[in-house]
């Protein structure tokens, strides 16, 4: 008997596959509908991981079946080649990163072909090729004559490891780099921006666009990532000062309550306002400067922390009553956000409380939150509303706890007794017709910095003239290509090291001939990945960045795949580039990925695969030991493609054994193409069919799983038949396992090739259609099989009435309801009463 034998399988069609190129888009004259599916591209630092096969076998998944499907599918891959690992292996080892990126590219690519993953190959791009980043350089002088471009001198993210500036996105929640680990600090310097924050308000509405074929909970990360607040500017005169100083507030309602004032000690106002002070004051000032640029955004914005603050001898005039406000610098107000100052009421905001309480500093309730805010108030006297009689229920003072509720006005003049929105509303009214403030909107999403001190990136195409004029490079002059790094010093020391190529810096001024300096800064790599999926469209063109004809036949992406850590940085990056180039009339589409499929994570025994926990799955041990097939058959069956993938769970053993009684069905059919379905077994002619009527939906519903294990059922009944049945040359077993070889196309796609020419047929099955379900198959009596966990109903499923013991168990589990369910547990026991009744019972752990 012959054996399924994985390696030859793969040895025999991959050069067969190489040849035929057979996922090459060809365009002109194709009339086919498009589809253009798009895997997150990977980074080369060393060869591919268990992450990378995951996720190109799920993104191929959908690849494959548009194809099958009568669509034109573009499915391109490239390398998102240029960043710092790179530099870091090359400093360490004191070689080029050219080097390192290439030979890891070469490395990865030859793993990507053999995990034959269906990509136009044709369409290869790597960012830190001059053909591409080049574009990257035209692109930020587009920006640049915008005014999206600009350079400003600011306090950035500064990792004392890597010695590199960061994004707010790099830096981890407790104020760790995402990259090297380090504690980020605080340093000035002049840096690049991109102008995303013009974009803030289209960035968040257009989220909207994308409910229901973007994950929820990446939609909610950008909506908190942008984080807009509604509410005013608010103008208080300062004592002493020229020019007022506005306020951002969320609850201009409250300004009556408000008690002092509080800046931010980096804001340039806190150096400003304290300029005047005594000697010991300013004393006082700098000491705790210095103490707060030492400590990280999250430490400042803690709540459990003891507050701090100095008074800066200085007053403002509360705008409403026009009582005197001390103004302080304490560092729970940051410089960056609103306008580095707020006004602070202490009665109904908890950080303004606390810090009172520390300083003394009086406390108005201006919020009476005990009243209900509708109907009649019972509660509240006229002795309440005009202060003259105590509240004793309402002191926070006392209590320490803000009131920050819904409530009726009190103490606030003419806003006594309005609801707090009603409030809200009057007080921006006045304000606005004082000409002491006006409606405001306010957005966590700052300016987005690009500048990075390193060499491993695309240069900034600009030139510093000597009296400091910034001339871009004109566009026939790019690319500015990055020197080699021969005589360079790359390690990090807090300025780019293209400033040391001294050659490469210093050049004429393009507009005068007088010496120059080229900007020594290279660019963030979230720029280079803003827009590839517009180069793959044409890319070997080397007159323009992309060809809006075809990104008008090719994009928006229709459908992108990767990762859940790229919810924020990456895909807020490429929507607003894709704003941006909408604004400029090069596409016509505003967003640029129009469904999004994350998948989970390959992680072992419950926890996240790293080098230094020691707990590495090998991609190409796994490939060896089981095959190509069984891996990407393992990652699609493993559950709901968005759940993470425990690979101690999963079996690649029982994948490869699957794989070998599906090729052995293809073997042992004897009839030949021509054979006669229409007379076959009826009961097996029935699972084909309901297997080609079922999984269209369960594939664009992402529930690949289901698909598998329905495709087991049809294997399976199809062995059945061969052996106890009608036997090998049935037409209906010739019919099965075509079906088979059709849909195993999309997981396993050596075995589903080998299967399609034992039965008689050229290469590829990948090419050919889906069959349409004969409906009059489909009217077959079903059975409703109910599934429980611990005793309780957690699905109902529809079965054939002679589903076997095995395949309903496997249906049963496929179930994302059922695996919810059992979450972590362990499963101790299952009991199966076919075709009616699944019962599994876990451990409790
Ligand atoms: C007075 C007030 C009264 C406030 C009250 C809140 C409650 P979000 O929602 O995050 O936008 N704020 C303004 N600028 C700030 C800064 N640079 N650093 C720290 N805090 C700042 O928060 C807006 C509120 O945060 C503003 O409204 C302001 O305090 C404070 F009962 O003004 B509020």
């Amino acid at each position: 008997e012959e054996v399924y034998d994985f390696a030859a399988i793969q040895a025999k069609w991959q050069p067969i596959w190489e040849e035929l190129e057979p996922f090459r888009t060809n365009d002109p004259g194709d009339t086919r509908p498009r589809k253009y599916v798009l895997d997150m591209f990977p980074y080369p630092s060393g060869d591919l991981h268990m992450g990378h096969a995951e996720v190109y076998a799920l993104g191929d998944i959908v690849a494959r079946y548009w194809r099958q499907q009568g669509f034109n599918v573009l499915h391109p891959i490239g390398w998102d080649s240029f960043g710092l690992p790179a530099e870091n292996a090359a400093i360490k080892r004191g070689i080029d990163p050219r080097g390192w990126t290439y030979d890891n590219i070469a490395q990865q690519k030859k793993s990507m072909k053999l995990y034959a993953a269906s990509f136009d190959w044709s369409r290869e791009l790597h960012t830190s090729d001059p053909e591409y980043y080049k574009w990257n350089q035209w692109l930020f002088l587009q920006l640049y004559k915008k005014g999206l471009a600009y350079r400003k001198d600011s306090w950035v993210n500064w990792d004392p490891v890597d010695q590199t500036v960061l994004a707010n996105e790099q830096v981890l929640a407790d104020g760790t780099s995402e990259r090297s680990g380090a504690v980020v600090v605080k340093k000035k310097l002049t840096q690049w921006y991109f102008k995303i924050t013009d974009y803030a308000d289209r960035l968040l509405d257009d989220l909207n666009q994308l409910e229901g074929t973007w994950p929820a909970k990446v939609l909610n990360m950008q909506r908190n990532w942008i984080g807009r607040s509604i509410g005013a500017d608010v103008d208080f005169v300062i004592e002493g000062r020229e020019e007022r100083v506005s306020v951002f507030t969320t609850r201009p309602d409250t300004l009556f309550g408000a008690t002092f004032m509080v800046v931010a000690p980096d804001a340039d106002l806190a150096a400003e306002l304290v300029a005047d002070a005594s000697p010991a004051v300013r004393e006082r000032f700098q000491e705790y400067l210095v103490q707060v640029q030492n400590s990280t955004e999250i430490e400042r914005q803690a709540t459990d922390r003891e507050k701090t603050g100095v008074f800066l001898e200085r007053y403002a005039i509360n705008p409403a009553n026009g009582e005197r406000l001390p103004i302080w610098a304490a560092d729970y107000v940051l410089a960056d956000y609103g306008h580095g100052a707020v006004m602070a009421v202490p009665a109904h905001d908890q950080r303004d409380l606390d810090f009172a309480r520390k300083f003394d500093l009086p406390v108005i309730v201006v919020v009476d939150t005990s009243a209900p805010a509708t109907g009649m108030i019972p509660v509240i006297t006229q002795g309440m509303l005009d202060g003259t009689e105590e509240l004793p229920a309402l002191d926070p003072a006392a209590t320490g706890v803000a009131l920050a509720g819904e409530g009726r006005l009190i103490n606030s003049g003419s806003l006594n007794g309005l609801s707090k929105n009603n409030a809200i509303k009057r007080m921006i009214e006045q304000l606005t017709a004082d000409g002491t403030g006006r409606a405001a909107k306010n957005y966590r999403l700052r300016d987005w910095l690009i500048s990075r001190q390193r060499y491993w990136g695309t240069p900034i195409p600009i030139i510093h003239g000597e009296d400091g004029t910034e001339i871009p490079v004109p566009e026939d002059q790019l690319p500015v290509l990055l020197p080699p790094t021969d005589g360079l010093d790359l390690k990090p020391k807090g300025t780019s090291p293209l400033g040391g190529a001294t050659d490469w810096v210093n050049v004429p001024n393009p507009i005068d001939g007088t010496p120059a300096r080229r900007d020594a800064d290279t660019m963030d790599t979230f720029v280079d990945s803003s827009w590839y999926f517009l180069r793959f469209l044409n890319p070997t063109d080397d007159t323009k960045a992309f060809d809006p004809k075809e990104a008008d036949k090719w994009a928006p992406v229709d459908q992108y795949v990767g990762g859940v850590e790229h919810a924020i940085l990456h895909l807020l990056y490429a929507r607003f580039m894709t704003k941006v180039l909408f604004d400029l009339g090069y596409v016509t589409f505003t967003e640029p990925f129009t469904a999004l499929l994350n998948q989970g994570m390959v992680i072992l025994d419950g926890a996240k695969m790293s080098k230094s926990k020691g707990n590495l799955v090998y991609f190409t041990e796994e490939v060896d030991q089981f095959g190509v097939d069984a891996v990407r058959l393992t990652m699609a069956f493993a559950g709901p493609p968005e759940d993470d993938i425990d690979w101690a769970d999963v079996s690649p053993v029982g994948s490869a054994k699957f794989l070998a009684r599906a090729w052995r069905v293809a073997r042992d059919v004897t009839s030949t193409p021509d054979v006669e379905w229409k007379s076959g077994d009826a009961a097996l002619r029935r699972v084909t069919h309901r297997f080609l009527a079922d999984a269209p939906g369960l594939v664009e519903s992402f529930k690949f799983n289901v698909v598998v294990a329905r495709l087991m059922e049809l294997v399976n009944a199809t062995r059945k038949v061969i052996d106890t049945g009608a036997g090998p040359a049935d037409g209906a077993v010739r019919e099965a396992a075509e079906v088979t070889a059709m849909a195993l196309n999309l997981f396993a796609p050596y075995a589903a090739e080998d299967m399609w020419q034992h039965l008689g047929y050229d290469p590829c099955v990948a090419l050919v259609q889906w069959r349409k379900a004969d409906p009059t198959l489909l009217v077959e009596e079903s059975v409703t099989a109910v599934v429980q966990v611990d005793g309780k109903v957690r699905d109902r499923i529809e079965v054939s009435p002679k589903i076997s013991g095995e395949d309903l168990e496997r249906l049963a589990r496929a179930s994302a309801e059922v695996i919810r369910r059992i979450g972590d547990r362990e499963v101790q026991h299952v009991i199966v009463r076919e075709p009616r009744l699944v019962s599994i019972v876990t451990r409790r752990n």
